[in-house]
This record gives structure tokens, sequence and C-alpha cells, in this order.
């Protein structure tokens, strides 16, 4: 006969549908249902009803059709055999509700003991990663969660063996509570743990749990996957231990203690490989960096002891300052079963994390570039350390861009080798929560944590987070726990800072030592065949050192791939060939202005594209927007992608650029910039976040990526780039010197003193100018549209890139007298470094003072003396600071021989473009044996802020510089 329990479990099977559809009619109107279930409901906490809700909610026990485990168990790097058979899948009670049965009150026990039961389960779900079996020390703190101990779910001792339905879930119709407890245990608190239950998108949420409850989170490898992780773990320790006695001290960022990281990339190439992916981008910081280049690029080892060796990673010729071996990048084509995969690992700097969105950015490139419009083709893979993760801010924003238009890259995969210490500082010092990886759960993230000595542990979560984001085009992280054998390098003494830990880790033996045990227990291998892979991979890399001595590298890394065709920088002008006919011009002027019928324009922007198309028509007067439009345009006519991104920049900040225009009465988006002409190639604007750092390096990483697109990076106000400067200092303006890398990126920063206040006056060109050496970039300061044309062509039709940092206008997009004639674009006109005035009718000699100057105030200063009816002074500017047009220059100057020379700014004079201009002009007077020795200078006095919060201030400090300029002795 049935005990009383297995009544009350099959009483509460039957019924279940009929609970499922009461609550639901509940939920949605309490006083649908009979007042006592609605008593009985309304008595329930939130966790119960949470747990209800997995009676109605589709569950991947409880589908009809299995999920699919397609390609689950074969061809792994580490094979698997295919997963245990599936409980039983018996049919649930469903359909229309069941009758109310007679026993309404025994029901109702019932539901609640299913309730406490699918509560707990909930609870394990969400929280169970607190007890798994994670740290390979074993230091972490163990926590037994309260919501993880079946006793306050109203179980007792009594209730470990009487069956309860809990409806499929977990696999099981109906499980005795010793069953769910074990079935948990092993599923969420082994070497793996996931934490899934933030996410809300029920089919990613649903998946995961098939992921892992289907498995129970186990996996079972075959033999040969076995002895495949078996055998890169080998090769990783070998490297280091290889390393650490030949160059004993030498600082390499060992992988030791987190060795399993190179077959889990294995897996994650060899997995995505199957899922579509062709090509894979990596970022990753210092630690463990010499491993993956060897071993999982292919780096040659010969090359990496060679430069351990103090010599050069490029061809002595090669010009540069070249940078330390763990920060360099390479990429190499792995071939898995016929399936080939590029792999390229980015150079980065030490600021740790700032490659994110580099890395990112190129990917969206390449995207672009194999039309992989289902992102399945190229994956960014980040390598994290657990401090830097959790404590860079980069991290949030580049995550934050995961999901954006402008930006989205179907997912990225993040691995962390979680060695629990970041340089001598323990966690509980450098985040705020248990995890480094609860940042990623802003972007709803699956994390997967993983006990990095278990290495089919990792490899096995490294397979499921690539098909989740080859599923679901989404971000995964993956959190290894390992440790740090040595110090944060191998001259550091971590026993002063971490003695016990360090302790533990000297007893503590390495994974590959754990895993050969556990291989020779199960019988796959002898101990003399796991040390005999070993003495292998120690023998070849004493062949490999040999070898080291007489290494060359052949051939500077650079130029290949999407930059074949393009060479280095050469020459002085530099103008390419920029102009463009009339016609193609007006071609191009006309479609901008043009929208399609039944558009419904805003009336002031119908007005501005008339006047528009009239200065087009007339060719006079192109103001600085429209001559932005042209560049754009003529670029995309011609075949050129052009990609702007930026705060606002669709609109444009000061409602100049209006390149998106708003349909008023339904909000269509139209673009004229892509209905130039048939064929023409596309422009992409897109309105970033507000978000400096990951967006720039987002549009550096693209035009790593595409040097036959341009692209631009547009600040709101100029100095709000200084949230970006990790970019600015450790990429653009060095890249090309440290890493062979160039970038056509350009850079337009709103400059000008226009009574603004402190920080929407400057952008800060001073610190550009800083950073101006070896030809590392160009600095530009325009005051035409037409050299703004010129110069954003330029970039395009020359065969070099230099990243182009524009200091933009503000008043001068509104200015009448900073317009330009449309032959100023076209036949044969260029980009001018120096302009001076046309038009003078007094002889040069007559000329008494040169002003010289660059940008916005060359209006000021014009005015004023035309005002004053000066007519022996001239102006010259400075249309380009970096490279100094020294020639260019000089030749202006020589005609002005009695003249003596006045440096004018509007920035204080520790700012701006004075200290770097005034000893290159002092140069230049020498060398053309000028009678003026020296500049003078006229321009605001020095100061700790860029400028005043006052306008009275501002206009008074302006006219006294402005004046300074005409009449100082
Ligand atoms: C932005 C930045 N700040 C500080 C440093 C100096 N630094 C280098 S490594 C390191 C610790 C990194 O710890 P973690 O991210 O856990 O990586 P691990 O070295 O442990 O692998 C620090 C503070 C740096 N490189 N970059």
């Amino acid at each position: 006969m049935a005990s009383q329990a297995e009544q009350t479990s099959f009483l509460f099977a039957h019924n279940a549908a009929f609970i499922a559809d009461l609550y639901s009619r509940f939920k949605k109107d309490p006083s649908s249902v009979d007042s006592s279930w609605a008593a009985f409901f309304g008595t329930l906490g939130q966790d119960a009803r949470d747990a209800l809700d997995d009676l109605g909610a589709p569950s991947w026990a409880k589908k009809t059709a299995p999920v699919s485990l397609d390609g689950y168990g074969d061809a792994l790097m580490a094979e698997v055999t295919p997963p245990a058979a599936k409980p039983d899948r018996q049919t649930k009670p469903n359909g229309a509700a069941v009758a109310e049965p007679a026993d309404v009150e025994q029901l109702r026990r019932a539901t609640l003991d299913s309730i406490q039961a699918l509560m707990l389960i909930r609870a394990y779900r969400i929280r169970g990663h607190f007890k798994a079996n994670l740290d390979p020390l074993g230091l972490m703190p163990h926590h037994d969660h309260p919501e993880l101990d079946p006793r306050n779910y109203g179980f007792g001792p009594e209730d470990w063996d009487r069956p309860i339905f809990i409806n499929n879930v977990l696999g099981f119709e109906t499980a005795t509570l010793r069953q769910i407890m074990q079935r948990l245990e092993e599923t969420y608190c082994g070497t793996i743990a996931v934490e899934y239950m933030h996410i809300q998108d029920p089919a990613q949420k649903l998946w995961i749990q098939e992921r892992i409850e289907s498995v129970h989170n186990r996996t079972d490898f075959t033999e040969r996957g076995r002895r495949a992780i078996y055998e890169r773990l080998a090769a990783a320790e070998s490297f280091e231990k290889f390393l650490h006695l030949k160059y004993t001290g030498t600082k390499r960022f060992g992988l030791d203690g987190g060795e399993a990281l190179v077959p889990a990339l294995e897996q994650i190439m060899k997995r995505g490989g199957q899922l579509g992916l062709k090509e894979i981008v990596l970022g990753m910081a210092h630690r463990g960096r010499l491993n993956v280049l060897a071993n999982v690029l292919g780096k040659p080892f010969a090359a990496i002891f060679s430069e351990f060796q103090g010599n050069p990673a490029n061809p002595d010729e090669v010009q540069g300052s070249g940078d330390v071996k763990y920060h360099l990048g390479t990429s190499a084509d792995r071939d898995f079963d016929g399936n080939v995969v590029h792999l390229s690992l980015t150079a980065n700097p030490s600021h740790l994390e700032c490659v994110n969105p580099v890395v990112i950015g190129k990917v969206r490139a390449k995207q672009m570039q194999l039309q992989d419009t289902e992102r399945e083709m190229v994956l960014p893979l980040l390598i994290h350390g657990d401090a830097a993760f959790a404590g860079q801010g980069v991290v949030g924003e580049t995550l934050m861009l995961s999901e954006l238009k402008g930006y989205r890259v179907g997912g990225t995969i993040h691995f962390v080798i979680n060695n629990q210490i970041g340089f001598t500082t323990a966690p509980s010092y450098s985040r705020s929560g248990p995890y480094p990886t609860d940042v990623a759960k802003m972007i709803q993230a699956p994390i997967f944590h993983v006990n990095g000595d278990d290495p089919e542990a990792v490899v096995h979560a490294c397979r499921i987070a690539v098909e989740f984001r080859q599923q679901f085009k989404k971000d995964v992280v993956v959190d290894m726990f390992c440790y740090r054998r040595f110090g944060h390098n191998e001259g550091d003494e971590p026993g002063f800072t971490q003695p016990l830990m360090y302790k533990r880790i000297a007893s503590h033996p390495t994974t590959r030592e754990i895993y050969a045990r556990r291989l020779v227990e199960d019988g796959v291998m002898t101990e003399a065949e796991a040390e005999a892979v070993m003495q292998e991979f120690l023998s070849h890399l004493e062949q490999e050192f040999e070898a080291a001595s007489s290494y060359k590298p052949n051939k500077a890394d650079w130029l290949g791939g999407a930059w074949s065709g393009l060479s280095i920088a050469k020459g002085d002008e530099r103008r390419g060939t920029t102009a463009v006919s009339a016609e193609f011009l007006k071609e191009v002027g006309l479609a901008l202005t043009k929208v399609p019928e039944n558009f419904n324009l805003n009336p002031k922007i119908a007005r501005q594209l008339k006047a528009k198309e009239k200065a087009i028509i007339e060719g006079k007067g192109i103001d600085w927007a429209t001559a932005e439009a042209l560049a754009f345009g003529t670029l995309v006519a011609e075949g050129v992608p052009v990609r702007l991104s930026g705060q606002d920049s669709g609109r444009g900040t000061f409602s100049q650029r209006h390149s998106v225009l708003i349909d008023q009465e339904t909000e269509e988006r139209y673009v004229p910039l892509n209905h130039v002409r048939p064929g023409q190639a596309v422009y992409e604007v897109h309105d970033s976040p507000l978000s400096e750092f990951a967006v720039l390096g987002f549009e550096y990483g693209f035009s790593l990526a595409e040097p036959r697109a341009l692209t631009i990076w547009e600040a709101q106000f100029g100095d709000f780039a200084n949230g970006a400067q990790v970019i600015i200092d450790q990429f653009i303006s060095s890249g090309e010197a440290k890493w062979l890398r160039m970038s056509g990126l350009v850079m337009l920063l709103p400059h000008g003193y226009e009574g603004q206040g402190p920080e929407h006056s400057s952008a800060r060109l001073e610190r550009y100018l800083t950073m101006s050496g070896e030809d590392n970039w160009q600095v530009i300061y325009p005051t035409t549209p037409a050299n703004y044309f010129h110069a954003l062509r330029r970039q395009i039709h020359r065969d070099f890139r230099k990243p182009l940092i524009v200091m933009t206008p503000k008043s001068l997009l509104r200015l009448k007298d900073a317009q330009s004639d449309i032959d100023m674009f076209v036949n044969g006109s260029s980009f001018h470094r120096v302009l001076y005035e046309d038009g003078r009718d007094k002889p040069d000699e007559s000329v008494r003072r040169v002003v010289l100057c660059s940008g916005k105030v060359y209006y000021d200063l014009k005015k004023e003396r035309d005002e004053r009816g000066i007519k022996d002074i001239v102006l010259v500017r400075l249309e380009q600071l970096y490279p100094f047009p020294r020639k260019a220059l000089g030749e202006e100057l020589v005609k002005y021989p009695n003249a003596d020379v006045v440096w004018c700014q509007e920035e204080p004079e520790n700012m701006g473009a004075w200290f770097f201009v005034d000893r290159k002009i002092e140069a230049l007077l020498a060398e053309i044996g000028h009678k003026c020795k020296r500049p003078a200078y006229a321009g605001r006095k020095e100061a700790a802020a860029p400028a005043t919060g006052l306008l009275r201030r501002h206009n008074q400090e302006q006219a006294k510089l402005i004046d300074e300029a005409l009449t100082i002795a």
C-alpha cells in the first residue's frame, strides 16, 4: 500500500496543472479564484511564488522534444562521450485544468511540499556557487549559505527519503530530498559553479540550465581527449619551468598555477571553429602572455628566447622604440580538423584592461570586412586578471558597448585568470564583492566560476561559453580560480605579504601533476608516459634554446593583410590628391540636400538645406559642416566607408551637422550621406554612449583593422577626451613606435575661447603637442572649411596612415568670414599647412609685423586689425602644428625682412601651442637669417584653469591679447 507521503506526492502530481493554472489566474486577478485559494496563494512569500512559477515555466526537462545536444560529444579537442541518458521524461499532466479534487486541504499541503522543494532547487540555482569547490588552494572561505539548507524550507530529518513531486525539474518527476540534494550538490557545487539566474531572457537562462543540469555539470571525456588536455598542460608548464631555469628572476609574469588556460583557449578555438568562427581577436595583459604567444599562437620559442637575451623583436633597420616582450602581439592561423581559425593577439600597453575596447573595435571592423552580419565569424576573446577586471572602469565601459547598435560585436568571451591576488593585494582589499566578475552582471552575462586545478572542468566551461556566445551572440565570462606560484613577477618575494598563501603554494602540486595522477588512477596513462610527455617538451625547448642564439627576425610584422599596399610615411608635404572636380562636388553636395518625398522635415532644417543647396550651386560660402559633409560624401562615393562616432554626433553638439534627419511625424531616420550614388560605400554615424575611454579605444581598434575606411571619433567638447587619456597616450600617440601598428584615426576636438568657461574652451592642445615626436601623428587647427575638407580626405588619399588630431571650431561654424568657396575644393586644391593672406596691395618690405597664430584667434585678429585700418601687419596661420611645417613657414617669413614676429594665441601662456612653437620659430628665424631673432608672445597669462568662467573677464582678456598682438613693442 502506498504510504501517506507517496499519496501526497501522487495527489499533487495529478493536480499540478490545476495548481499552475489557478496560480496564473490568481496572479492576473486574485478575485478570479476561489477565496480560500486566494488566501492560500496570498500567504506565500516571493520566493515561494517564484518556485510556483517554475511549475508553469518551461524547463528543459519538460519539453516534449529533447533539447538537441548535437555535436556535444564529438570532436572536442578533449573529446567527450555523449552525456548520460536523459532522465525519463514522463509526460506531465497538462492540458486543460483538471477539476478541483475533493480533498482540497490535502492538495494544499502537497502543493506546499512541492513548493518547498522547488524553492530549495531555485536557491541552489542562484546561490549554489557559494558552496562550490573552486579554490585549488582551499583558502577561500567556504560559504554554507542558509538558503541552501533544507531545514530552512521546512524539511526535517524524517523528510529525506519520501518522494516529492517536482514536476520534472532537474529531470525528476518525483524524487526524494536525498536525491534532490545529491543532484543539486553535484550540479551546482562541484568544480564548476554558474551564475546565470540574473539573466532575464528566458531562452538564455533555460539554455544554460539545460547545459548544466542535463549532465549534472560534468562531462565524460574520452581517453584521447584527456590525453590532449594533459599534453597542453605539459606544454604550458614546461615552458614556464624552462624559462625559470634559464632566466631565473627575469620578469616573465609566468602562468604558473594557471596552466589550464592553455587547454581552455584551445577548446574555445576548436569548438568555435566548428561553430563557424574564422577569426579570433585576443586581448590580454602580462600574465601568461608569453605562454599564450608560444603555446597557443605558435610564436617560435627561439624568437621568445632571443628576446629574453635582449634582442629586438624586429629586424634592426625597423625604427621605433619597440616594447617589452610581454606586450607584443602576433598572429597565426591554426587548423583544427580542417577548420582554419585566424588568431591575432593585440599588442597592449601596461595599463591593464585598456586593450578591451581596442579589441572590440578591431572585431567590428573585421566583421564588416567579412560581411559577417550575423557576427558569428569573428570573436573577441579577452583574458583578464582578477584584480584588474574588478578594478578598472574601462571594463564596465566596454561591457556597456556590448549591446549597442554602433558597437556590438555579437558577444565577447571573457576569461579571468583569477589567481586570487593582484600584485601584493588580496581580494578583500581590491574588490567589493565575492567575485572579480560581478561587473559582468550589468549586461546579464552568464558567469562560470571554475577550479583551475580541474582542467576538464575548465575546458568544459569554455566549451559551454563558446557555444553560448555563438548561439546568443552575447558576452559570457569564465572565471578560473587558480593561484600564482611565484611573486607578481619572478623577481618578487611574495612571502613578504602573503606568507600563508605561499606556504600553501609551496607544497601544492602543479595542475599537471594533479591531473597526471588522476589519469594514472583512471588507467588512461602510466606514470612513465606522463613523465615522458613532459621530458619531450623540455628537450624540444632545449633545442629551441640552442637555436635562439642565432635567431634573426627576418621581416617586420606590419603592413600585412588589410594593410598590404600601404607604406611608411615619407616626404615633407604629404598633400595627397584630395581635390575633386566641380561636377563631382556638386553631385555630392546636391544629394546631401535632398530628402525623400513625403519626408516630414523639420522646417528649420528645411531652410538650412535650401541654404546649403544655394551655396553648392553658386559655389560660394560653403560652411564648416557642409565642407565636412562634402568630404564624407565624396569619400563614400569613391567607395571609402566613413565611420563617425561620438556623443550626439548624428546631429552634432552644436546643431551643425544634421547628418541624420528625423521625420517629424514618424521619427524615421534618413541619412543623406547614404544616398549619394548607387554602389557607394557606407556612411555610419553613431551617437555614442557617454563614455570616452571605451569609445575612443573602440574607434582606434576599428582603425587598426580597417585602414581603408575613414574612422573618426569626436569629443563633445575637446577636453572630455581627458577621460580617454590612456588610449591617447598608450595607443594613438605611440602604437606605431612601440608595435609597428599604424592608425589613420581622426579625433575631432572642439576647441576655442568663446567665454564658455574652463572646460568648454580648451581641448588641451598642449598635451597633443607635448606628445608629438618621431612623426607619430598630425595635429592641426584649421581655420577654413576647405582646409578641413582636404585634411579629412588626405587621411585616405595617401599611401600611409597617421592619426589626425583636429582642433575643431565652435563659433566658426557659423562665422560668415570662415567660409570657403568652391574653387578651394576643386581643381588641384589641397590642404595647406600654412595659410597666408592674399591680395595685399602694399609691398612686402613695408610689413612691420608678422603675427603668427593658429585657429580661431585668426578671425579675431583680422577683424580688429582691419577695423583699426592697419596695413603693415600680416597674419600667417599655422594650420598644421605637427609635423611642424618648417619649410613652408620659412618661405612665408623670408618675404618680410623688415618685420618683427609675434605669436598670438588665446590659451594661457603655459597652454596652447606657444611652448611648442616658440623654440621652433626661433630656430627657423635663425636658419633663414631673419633680422628678428625670437617671436614675442601675445596671449593669456599663465593660468591653472584653461579659461575663466566669467564672461566679462573672458571678454577683457580676449580684447587685451588681440590688442597686444597688434601693438606690443
Ligand atoms: C591601470 C594599471 N594600474 C596599475 C598597474 C600596475 N600593475 C600591474 S599588474 C598589477 C596587478 C594585477 O593583478 P591582476 O589583475 O589580478 O593580475 P595578475 O598580475 O594577478 O595576474 C598591477 C597593480 C597596471 N599595469 N595598470
